[in-house]
């Protein structure tokens, strides 16, 4: 058998309607043997052929779309991870722990300001890999001007809680969260709800808080960075365009309206990071479907590269012994309601409910305690994972690309918040 291929793959189950099992074991164990003495090229060759054939015979056959529903970026092609993962955990956990207690400050002060405590919990660890890692801030003495971020508008909380720690913004600064206008004499400024650059013009590059702009606009700005560089204007060379955007947000028509240009027009600097938490302000964003299985299917259709980022570290082991794709078969079939209950139960809900589906995922949790069930991460928690997709992203070259990001909605704030 060819070892290139995840184990998952070498024995998976026929379809539930299977008229002739034996017939359809003979042709898995040949294509199976194609792949192990000819290599993955003549098997892609011997698919588009079959492929052709299907189509000339009208027999009304798709390929699916959809890749199987773990992380695009295998454990074998992961980078080692170039920083501090111990303190750049300690810093997500105290940039979200101070993004929250700004938001319940300003409401204590005044009940009517508002502001969002779940999003950025959920959003903390893509930022924090973004600007530790990715983001490129402007240069003088190297002539690079810098990328250009679209900040989750709600998530602003996150960048000021970051800012604070990097000395940028003051205690009283955060204590006027929501408040533009700041009493004379006061030493402080006000800081705008969402990310506005007119407000305040050392901080903020672009306005996102209409949910739907920023995706849109980071599209033109990806093109027009191409159309300075093409015109010898500007050399945009080496920036990126980068945006990090909610899974609700997808939704809005402007989020998608240009997707196909950004593909035709091939701009692989731009890398947008969609924070799949599934759910938007008021419940889930696909209760009973998959938004993440949509969002692949659109972004790949529309000709963009999809990395998909699902499944923390600690899901590998469980993946490497799942030899009969029962795990990823049930990860695929769970509806996005349904993930939102096991994010939101604790380790021993999980192991009777998810696990308990079958003799073989309760083999599968066996070995693993109720609160190692509880930990297990999704993959736009693990900084490694996180890693590992941006880099992969940076380097694609092109094709614009999307990472969708796993999380959970209020991530860490324990079981009174998450998944909720
Ligand atoms: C055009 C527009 N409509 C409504 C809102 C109000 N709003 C702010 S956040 C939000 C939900 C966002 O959901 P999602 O994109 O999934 O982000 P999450 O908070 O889940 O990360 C809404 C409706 C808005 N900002 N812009
Ligand atoms: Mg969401």
């Amino acid at each position: 058998m060819n070892a290139a291929l995840p184990p998952h793959s070498l024995t998976p189950e026929p379809p539930a309607m299977d008229a002739h099992p034996e017939e359809t074991a003979e042709w898995r164990e040949a294509f199976l043997a194609l792949v192990a003495t000819e290599g993955p090229e003549r098997a892609r060759f011997m698919l588009d052929e079959m492929a052709r054939i299907a189509r000339a015979q009208r027999i009304g056959w798709q390929p699916d779309l959809n890749t199987p529903y773990v992380n695009t970026v295998g454990v074998e092609s992961q980078p080692v991870f170039p920083g501090d993962l111990a303190v750049e955990e300690k810093l997500a956990s105290i940039m979200r722990w101070n993004a929250l207690a700004m938001v319940v400050r300003a409401n204590t002060a005044y009940g009517e300001l508002g502001g969002h405590i779940a999003s950025y919990a959920s959003a903390a660890d893509l930022f924090e890999i973004g600007f530790n890692h990715f983001f490129h801030a402007r240069d003088e003495s190297s002539d690079h001007r810098g990328d250009l971020v679209f900040f989750q508008p709600h998530s602003a909380p996150g960048v000021y809680a970051r800012a604070y720690l990097e000395g940028r913004l003051s205690e009283a600064d955060l204590q006027h969260y929501r408040q533009e206008i700041v009493a004379p004499g006061e030493d402080a400024r006000g800081l705008s709800s969402y990310p506005h650059p007119w407000l305040m013009p050392d901080f903020w590059q672009f306005p996102t808080g209409s949910m739907g702009i920023g995706p849109i606009s980071s599209i033109y700005h990806a093109r027009f960075m191409r159309y300075l560089t093409h015109r010898k204007l500007l050399d945009c060379a080496g920036r990126k365009v980068w945006g990090v955007f909610g899974d609700g947000e997808m939704d809005e028509p402007e989020s998608m309206s240009a997707l196909t240009l950004a593909a035709r027009e091939g701009l692989d600097n731009l890398v947008w990071v969609v924070n799949c938490n599934l759910q938007r302000l008021d419940g889930p964003v696909r209760g009973n479907g998959r938004v993440i299985d949509e969002l692949e299917r659109l972004f790949s259709g529309a000709g963009w590269n999809v990395i998909k980022l699902l499944w923390g570290s600690d899901w590998d082991g469980l993946f490497a012994r799942d030899l009969t794709g029962a795990l990823t078969r049930a990860l695929g079939s769970t509806v996005d309601g349904q993930m939102q209950t096991f994010a939101a139960k604790d380790g021993r809900y999980n192991r009777d409910h998810f696990f308990g589906q079958s003799p073989e995922l309760i083999a599968l949790a066996q070995g693993m305690t109720d609160e190692q069930i509880d930990r297990l991460k999704r993959g736009g928690h693990d900084l490694v994972k996180i890693y590992a997709a941006y880099a992969a992203a940076a380097r694609a070259s092109g094709k614009p690309t999307v990472i969708l990001a796993h999380t959970k909605k209020g991530y860490g704030m324990g079981s009174a918040g998450r998944g909720r």
